[in-house]
């Protein structure tokens, strides 16, 4: 497996509209890509190389509304760009590393993801991706 770069931070926000005013209005930074995905409204801001996934609630139930009643907004995960992601996974999962995802799926803005579990991670939810060559 080759890490390639750090694709993304996902930060959870409550209200992505009051934190593009911080992100692109404060910072100067620019708004490329909006998506609703599996109950979560994203918006994508490059930042180099990487970008920033800013991720609300939309559906009361996702997996950005559990951690924000928990633990409020701030940096939720970091994503990996994978040069293959379905080695990448069956390395992780021969050495014993605990995956959320055992088998990658499609993910916001034309990604193949699969997450790791943050117990296996020090903590720290980290996801790998690959862009997909069809996403249809
Ligand atoms: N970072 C670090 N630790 C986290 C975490 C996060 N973002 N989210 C949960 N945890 C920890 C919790 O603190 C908890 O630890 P304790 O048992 O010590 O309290 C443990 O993981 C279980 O958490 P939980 O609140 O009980 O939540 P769930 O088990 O329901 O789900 C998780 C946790 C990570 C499996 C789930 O959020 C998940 O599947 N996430 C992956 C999907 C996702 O986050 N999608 C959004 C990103 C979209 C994208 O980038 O494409």
């Amino acid at each position: 497996m080759k890490i390639k770069r750090i694709a993304h931070l996902g930060v959870a926000v409550q209200d992505l509209d009051a934190a593009l005013a911080f992100f692109t209005g404060g910072l100067p930074l620019e708004l490329i890509h909006t998506e609703d995905y599996q109950g979560m409204k994203i918006g994508f801001i490059p930042v180099g190389d990487s970008s920033i996934e800013l991720l609300q609630d939309l559906s009361g139930s996702s997996a950005i509304r559990k951690y924000l009643d928990k633990n409020g907004e701030g940096i939720h995960h970091i994503a990996f760009e994978v040069d293959d992601i379905h080695q990448a996974v069956e390395e992780l999962k021969a050495k014993g590393i605990k995956l959320i995802d055992e088998t990658p799926r499609p993910g916001a803005h034309g990604m193949s993801i699969a997450f790791m579990h943050p117990k296996a991670t020090h903590g720290i939810l980290m996801e790998l991706v690959q862009p997909m060559k069809d996403p249809h």
